[in-house]
């Protein structure tokens, strides 16, 4: 006897209909409901959720609409070394992605998930990545047996019966499965309790040929919102490189000077480099205006005019909460006061939200994100988890710009790059051209701290395009399509490509930049240089601005002329060392190297030597 649909199938596409059923025959939910996307099936689901004692309601006077999940501790984060892109061949994933053979990860994911969705629903998500109907926007259906993953669906991405009705009969779109990997016998019930897996047991699976996701045993963020990073940016990826367009770990921001001249800035940085800060940044510099078109993920098309188009594919924020305070962040403040998803953050005992970094003290005792009482003396174990995090809608972003859902998107002028570099890196620098910006792109990193990784303090993790957990093939073909994408545009259409950093010391450790709003500063110069009359001088390294080309009108105390000297120097000795230990990071990609990679370091050498 086959799986009850819990509604009527909504759809006439048969294949997407048998798809359902093959996975249903396997997975042996009770049931399959097909996800409508409206407001009643999120209140209605939400509800199930607090009343089954998955999730609290939150005080509806202080955060209306809005609820908090605790997770499993094991369940906290993307889980980068049971992530796979299992192509044909290892090679085909290349270096920097872990690699099963297909044929052998489907078997052994089958295994696991048969039966596993015993005594759950399970639903069936219809999205649209981008706005519905956008030529730019993908189509993707997700399976899953959880209702968590689902209301965050609701709000990441565009979810329901328009994308159905856009998918129409024959429509192509991205199947992807998740299975949170916890089968319930009869009578047994979650009780609370967050279900997912062991991590031994957890999969998340791409198969960049076939372009399907398969993900097993975790119900958090990035491994169960299949629409983010498997799909937005691995399988994306592919689909970019085999169609020509770019599928970028990107913000969009849109910036207004005072004459009210608009450009459109995306920026590549890696995770935990305050991007979303940077979205929504606040400027300092009287008179210019910026607003969020995207914080996280950027698809990019040649538009009818040869510009660079783009989107950003995501409706909602799936922001890290500590940290975020008004001082760092107001307008996620703004966005989080209410319809918002809480993960891992402590509760107040009113019944509000309260993290580390908010900007105040606990307003009392708060229960941590394990569930348990925890007092401000219990400050050697955080009250809220590094990793929480707050799901919240875009459209509830106060500076969130008009044309965000634009479903041609908006025309880039500038790209950045950038990471955490105490040392070395300037404040910004701009490349000579494209293909110097790709190189600029290829080297980005970031500077770990002893704790992080097991690496030793004082190196550099490098994160090219900030797209290492996220590039769905070989890296050195990945830099060849952008490459490849430079030699398609016309040069004066292209975007200039500038490296930034906010996080340079000085000898005794302390930051160099204030960052937050004013780093307005450098993006009013990078957004002059678009406009063809930033000052500019040429260094080995870029073109750079010379000291009075930065506004330091109102920071000329905390920032002296001294400083700013320091921060827009080119520390010659500290760039040939840099080009050391690029070389070794170019090693890596052996004869998938670009040649022009190899020609931009080797004059990059030159250049430093010359100087
Ligand atoms: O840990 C997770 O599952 C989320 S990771 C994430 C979420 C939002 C935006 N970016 C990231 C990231 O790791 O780059
Ligand atoms: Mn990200």
């Amino acid at each position: 006897m086959g799986v009850p649909q819990l509604n009527a199938i909504p759809t006439n596409h048969q294949q997407l209909i048998k798809w359902i059923g093959d996975w249903a025959a396997l997975l042996k939910p009770e049931g399959i409901y097909w996800c409508d996307g409206s407001k009643e099936e999120y209140d209605r689901l939400t509800r199930e959720l607090i009343d089954t004692g998955l999730a609290t309601e939150l005080n509806k006077e202080k955060r209306p609409d809005s609820v908090l999940f605790r997770s499993d501790p094991s369940d906290v984060a993307r889980v980068e070394n049971n992530t796979y892109i299992a192509s044909p061949t290892q090679e085909q994933a290349g270096p920097t992605n872990n690699w099963i053979d297909p044929t052998e990860l489907k078997q052994t994911m089958r295994a696991l998930y048969d039966g596993a969705m015993a005594g759950r629903t399970m639903y069936v998500i219809p999205f649209s990545m981008g706005p519905v109907g956008s030529p730019i926007a993908k189509i993707g259906v997700e399976i899953t047996d959880s209702a968590y993953v689902v209301i965050n669906m609701h709000i990441m991405t565009r979810v329901g019966t328009a994308v159905l009705d856009a998918l129409g009969a024959n429509g192509v779109y991205i199947p992807t499965v998740h299975s949170v990997g916890s089968p319930l016998a009869a009578g047994q019930a979650d009780n609370g309790k967050w279900p997912c897996a062991p991590l031994d047991k957890k999969y998340i699976s791409h198969f960049p040929e076939t372009r399907e996701i398969w993900s097993y045993g975790s119900g958090y963020g990035g491994n169960a919102l299949l629409g983010k990073k498997c799909l937005a940016l691995r399988i994306a990826s592919v689909l970019a490189r085999d169609e020509g367009w770019l599928a970028e770990h990107m913000l969009i921001l849109k910036i207004t000077s005072p004459e009210g001249q608009v450009r459109y800035i995306a920026g590549a940085f890696p995770s935990a480099c305050g991007k979303t800060n940077l979205a929504m940044l606040i400027p300092t510099v009287p008179g210019w205006k910026v607003e969020t078109v995207g914080d996280d993920i950027a698809w990019m098309k040649f538009g009818p005019d040869g510009r660079l188009y783009a989107i950003n594919p995501e409706a909602g924020f799936f922001g890290v909460a500590p940290g975020t305070s008004e001082a760092s962040n107001p307008s996620a403040m703004r966005s989080v006061a209410r319809d918002t998803i809480f993960t891992n953050v402590a509760l107040t005992e009113d019944g509000d939200i309260w993290w580390e970094g908010i900007g105040y003290d606990p307003p009392g005792p708060l229960t941590d994100w394990h569930g348990s009482p925890w007092t401000a003396d219990n400050d050697d174990k955080p009250a809220a988890h590094p990793n929480s995090r707050f799901t919240a809608r875009a459209g509830n972003c106060p500076v969130i710009a008009d044309e965000w859902e634009d479903p041609e998107g908006v025309p880039i002028s500038a790209f950045l790059f950038g990471g955490r570099r105490p040392s070395t890196v300037p404040l910004v620098h701009q490349a000579f051209d494209w293909n110097h910006g790709v190189f600029l792109g290829s080297i980005v990193g970031s500077e770990v701290t002893a704790a992080a990784l097991d690496l030793k303090a004082g190196t550099v993790r490098r994160d090219p395009f900030a797209m290492l957990p996220f590039c769905g093939y070989h890296m050195g073909d990945y830099f060849k399509h952008w490459v490849e994408i430079g030699a398609e545009g016309e040069a004066d259409k292209m975007p200039k490509i500038f490296y930034v950093n906010w996080f340079r010391k000085s000898a005794d450790g302390e930051w160099l930049w204030p960052g937050y709003g004013e780093n307005s500063r450098v993006l009013k110069w990078v957004f002059e240089r678009c406009e063809g009359h930033g000052k500019a001088e040429e260094t080995a390294i870029g073109y750079m601005p010379p000291v009075e080309a930065i506004d330091r009108r109102g920071i000329e105390k905390s920032v002296s002329e001294q400083v700013m000297a320091e921060l827009l120097s080119v520390d010659r000795d500290g760039w040939l060392g840099e080009v050391e230990l690029i070389k070794e990071h170019f090693a890596k990609f052996g004869d998938r190297l670009p040649e022009v990679l190899r020609e931009q370091l080797l004059a990059l050498e030159k250049r430093l030597k010359e100087s």
